[in-house]
């Protein structure tokens, strides 16, 4: 019998990200002006709106409002994948769903390594989103081949982490000490360094193909691109920026302000030219790392999906070159035909609510209906959206091409490919629509089942 009393993946998951951030806020300070930033937005917003505070409150949200919400890298090969998801896996982080970025110019294609059950993500929500570079999309045999050749020479883990993961995997779990251990081990695979693997030379020919791929290939590992906390107010941090010195993107992803927050808003500072030494003793830049902000809102069926991807696309004319203010205007504009109330949302079926008593559906006694819209009427089942905890391929496209100066190649686009993705990780993904779905149907079958056995009582 073993006497090691293991953590949970949950804390180890929490330990990892305030490593994450500490040493983010370290490499690049912007990020850490950033964050202030968002703190005091987010303190004005709820001294504002004393409703919204005492919902976060109610919803045990105010706590860990502060935590980081999620980061992303990009990695070159199938075995870096792959190890990822055991690495990611001893935090309690799995693979879900599937982008594919080629259709928006940008040779990878992506998961979101993210806690899965409800206990997790309150616990701390952090995510990964994770690209793999897609060398087959290179045109040039001998670039493909020379970028190949220098992937293949790396090995982006620690002997410790490799050995500590090997260790979680067998005995089910780290000790308290063990995942201390972890989180330095696993830390050094997202550091960020300035001492290129190649010479300069290489790197402009890769630079030149795309310059994610020179990101990709061209260090010593995937150094975490950015790191996103949670804001109250993205339009209000938006504004801001530039006073607070920073190059924020031309508009903000996503959907439009609403009243009921659907989906997922984004908006980043661009990336930072930082000093790179290269082989051979020359000097450059590299521009890779940024800073992100991101709203989130109730997770969408796939009905209401199919409406937000129609009139997004609806929308992209109209909003074509404007800057952000005309630009939220104008999509505000194709935004009004998608209901904005909670109850036409779930009476639609355009989003995925959570259902729970109310003090007196917990003191109802006897023969209740099974209709939910009927004991939602008589106030004893309550409806609670839940969070979208995913990202979202046009969003990330514009979050990949505001950090990459614009440039974009047509030629990868139409080549999705999610079983070669699946193949490189060494398992399938899980589809996120199916987990919201599930979250649903779990939460209205216990509350007519306790409200069916109150009859019994
Ligand atoms: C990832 C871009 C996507 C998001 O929030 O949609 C992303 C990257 O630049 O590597 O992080
Ligand atoms: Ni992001």
């Amino acid at each position: 019998m073993s006497t090691t009393s293991l953590v949970s993946p949950d804390d180890i998951r929490d330990r990892f990200s305030k490593a994450m951030s500490a040493m983010y806020q370290a490499e690049v300070p912007q990020y850490e002006t950033l964050l202030k930033l968002v703190e005091e937005v987010n303190r004005e917003t709820l001294e504002r709106d004393s409703a919204l505070a005492e919902r976060l409150a109610a919803h045990d949200e105010l706590n860990r409002l502060g935590v980081e919400r999620h980061g992303a890298i990009r990695v070159g090969t199938a075995e870096e994948l792959a190890m990822l998801r055991r690495l990611f896996a001893v935090m309690g982080m799995h693979p879900v769903g599937y982008y594919d970025l080629s259709e928006a110019g940008v040779p990878v294609h992506s998961t979101a390594f993210r806690p899965i059950d409800d206990a997790g993500l309150s616990r701390n929500p952090f995510r990964v989103f994770t690209s793999l570079l897609r060398l087959e999309l290179i045109e040039s045999p001998t670039l493909r081949e020379r970028a190949a050749a220098i992937l293949a020479e790396r090995d982006i883990f620690t002997a410790g982490a490799r050995e500590l993961i090997a260790l979680s995997e067998s005995q089910g779990g780290l000790s308290d000490e063990q995942a201390d251990r972890f989180v330095a081990e696993a830390l050094e695979t997202f550091r960020w360094h300035r001492n290129a693997t190649v010479d300069l030379d290489t790197y402009e020919a890769l630079h030149a193909e795309h310059r994610l791929i020179a990101d990709v290939v061209c260090f010593r590992g995937p150094h975490i691109n950015h790191l996103t906390p949670r804001t109250l107010d993205i339009d209000e941090v938006q504004k801001r920026m530039p006073a607070a010195g920073m190059n924020a993107k031309d508009i903000i992803e996503g959907p439009p302000r609403r009243h009921c927050p659907i989906l997922l808003r984004q908006t980043s500072f661009k990336a930072l030219e930082e000093p790179t030494h290269f082989k051979g003793e020359r000097q450059g830049t590299h521009t890779a790392r940024f800073g992100e902000i991101e709203q989130r809102g109730v997770a969408l069926t796939g009905k209401g999906r199919a409406l937000y991807d129609r009139l997004l696309g609806a929308s992209r004319e109209k909003t074509q070159g404007l800057a952000n203010e005309a630009h939220q205007q104008a999509l505000a504009e194709v935004f009004a035909e998608f209901p904005d109330d909670e109850a036409t949302l779930r009476r639609e079926e355009l989003a995925f609510f959570e259902y729970r008593l109310t003090d007196a559906g917990r003191a109802a006694d006897a023969g209740h209906e099974t209709n939910l819209d009927a004991l939602i009427a008589q106030g004893l089942v309550t409806a609670r959206p839940i969070t979208y905890e995913d990202f979202l391929p046009v969003s990330a496209a514009g979050i990949f091409q505001s950090n990459l100066g614009g440039a974009q190649n047509d030629a990868y686009a139409g080549h999705a490919n999610r079983e070669a993705f699946e193949a490189a990780l060494g398992a399938s993904v899980t589809d996120e629509l199916a987990l919201y779905a599930e979250r649903e149907a779990a939460s209205k079958e216990k509350v007519l089942k306790r409200l069916d056995r109150a009859t019994a009582d």
